[in-house]
């Protein structure tokens, strides 16, 4: 299906994938209707300068009768929201703002997704392509819809597109040349419903592979593959931190590989700035997407040496009389505040040095997976937002937990208890909605308010 003037398509969700991609349509001369449940004074400035042809309707909600050939939906719009299960209903093809970039997309895809690290590792095969003197550009869940770089294409050797697991439920022909399975933990249940389908979700970014295509999966991910009978037609490739038996692992702090062609010694993560085995999984993946994309390993090895984390993640920000303030804003799930308790830095003295500041939007999760990391590292937390009690009743038994009114509280509060030596951590384990605009707005808030609080104490 390809869209075209005589094609009549819906277009439901005008965040920034829902516009991008009414934008693209237009170029087509398909016949759109835009639709939004909001209306709020900034969507409604962008359907103003929208041409007349395009149907906007912006505050509406109720379940449209219109005859439509396709449906492109954003990845926030539940597939079970009742405009969209009408549709559906009705026949109409559902498709995510994903597969109508793909659908017009003119280079090879490259797509990570995972629980955690997927825009880090979006960045680094981004970073380590260019350096090679490859054409390339990142979209997808890091912010950037498909849809918006689709005239850029054209001239791209390849896209590396983050996708979600939302993103992923609403493909249907999307394929990648390249498709990575960085981790999988628990996440989005409140959307997705249980780990089963959320996993199942996630798989479906190796569906569409042909035999020729590369499958690099996490060691363990490919376990829960397998023990859900999940199809994987590319050619599997496997790593793991954790477990010798992947086609890449690590021993003794070196990265060994036992691909056909490299086998042995690839990389030397102590040469590497980078702390916690999360970051050496998200190099291994870096670099055998490099190794699919034909890279050598001698010309990879001094970029990966190069590679940092971005904003927000297990970001110092500040030091003051010993204690140091890390962001790590971007920990939305309970798997990434594990990996994040695990790699701070000990104190000489103690490993339980850290004060926790965490809570926010849950996602129906298990706070008590964290449990272990907690109890080891945690000297006390300080829990804001919508989620706050809940993970005080899941974490009490492990580390004292305190509830703040917002996070100037639990700043202030944090960092008055902490001793040289400690650190304090944000790291929330949940969405930032309930508070805050994205991550981003939270991570910048938690620096604004840490340097200001570390300004009030030299004042002292
Ligand atoms: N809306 C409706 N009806 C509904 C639900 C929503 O009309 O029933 C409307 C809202 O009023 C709003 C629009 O849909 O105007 C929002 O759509 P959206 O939530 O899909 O937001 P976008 O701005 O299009 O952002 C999406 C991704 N958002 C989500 O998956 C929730 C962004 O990922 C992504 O960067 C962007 O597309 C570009 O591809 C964000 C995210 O939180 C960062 N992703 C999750 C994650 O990383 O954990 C999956």
């Amino acid at each position: 299906m390809k869209p075209g003037p005589d094609m009549a398509v819906c277009v439901l969700g005008l965040g920034r994938s829902g516009k991008a991609a009414v934008e693209w349509l237009q170029t087509t001369g398909a016949k759109v209707t835009a639709v939004d449940g909001r209306a709020t004074p900034e969507l409604q400035q962008w359907a103003a300068q929208l041409p007349e042809e395009i149907d906007c309707r912006l505050g509406e909600r109720a379940v449209m009768a219109d005859r439509f050939d396709l449906a492109v939906v954003s990845p926030g719009v539940p597939l079970d929201q009742p405009q969209v299960a009408s549709l559906r209903a009705r026949g109409v093809p559902i498709w995510g703002e994903l597969e109508l970039g793909w659908s017009a997309s003119q280079c090879p895809v490259i797509a990570i997704t995972g629980t955690n690290g997927k825009t880090t590792t979006t960045e680094w095969v981004t970073q380590l392509l260019a350096e090679m003197r490859r054409e390339v550009m990142s979209a997808g869940n890091i912010g950037r819809p498909l849809c918006a770089v689709l005239p850029q294409t054209r001239k791209l050797d390849a896209v590396v597109l983050e996708v979600s697991s939302f993103q992923l439920e609403t493909i249907d022909a999307f394929r990648a040349c390249v498709a990575v399975l960085l981790n999988l933990a628990e996440d989005h249940l409140d959307r997705h419903g249980s780990m089963e389908d959320y996993v199942r979700a996630k798989a479906r970014v190796f569906e569409n592979q042909k035999p020729f295509d590369w499958a690099i999966i996490q060691f363990e991910a490919w376990e829960q593959l397998q023990a859900l009978n999940v199809k994987v037609p590319g050619k599997v490739v496997t790593f793991s931190a954790y477990n010798n038996s992947a086609d890449m692992y690590v021993d003794s702090n070196q990265v060994i590989s036992r691909l056909p062609g490299v086998e042995g010694f690839v990389l030397d993560l102590a040469e590497c700035a980078l702390e916690g085995t999360h970051n050496a999984e998200n190099l291994m993946a870096t670099w055998l997407v490099g190794h699919a994309m034909k890279l050598l390993p001698a010309e990879m090895v001094p970029v990966l040496q190069t590679l940092r984390t971005g904003e927000h993640r297990c970001e110092l920000v500040a030091e003051c009389g010993g204690v140091r303030f890390y962001n790590d804003s971007k920990a939305t799930n309970v798997h990434a505040l594990e990996s994040a308790l695990r790699s701070m830095p000990p104190a000489e003295q103690a490993v339980r040095n850290v004060w926790l500041i965490a809570g926010g939007q849950g996602k129906g999760m298990d706070y008590q997976a964290a449990a272990s990391a907690v109890r080891e590292r945690v000297k006390g937390t300080w829990l804001i937002g919508a989620s706050a009690a809940e993970i005080q009743s899941a974490w009490s038994p492990f580390a004292p937990c305190n509830l703040a009114a917002d996070l100037i509280e639990a700043i202030s509060e944090a960092g008055r208890n902490a001793a040289p030596g400690d650190v304090v951590l944000l790291s929330p384990a949940c969405a930032s909605f309930d508070m805050f605009d994205s991550y981003q707005h939270r991570g910048n808030q938690f620096r604004a308010a840490v340097t200001e609080w570390v300004e009030s104490r030299q004042g002292d």
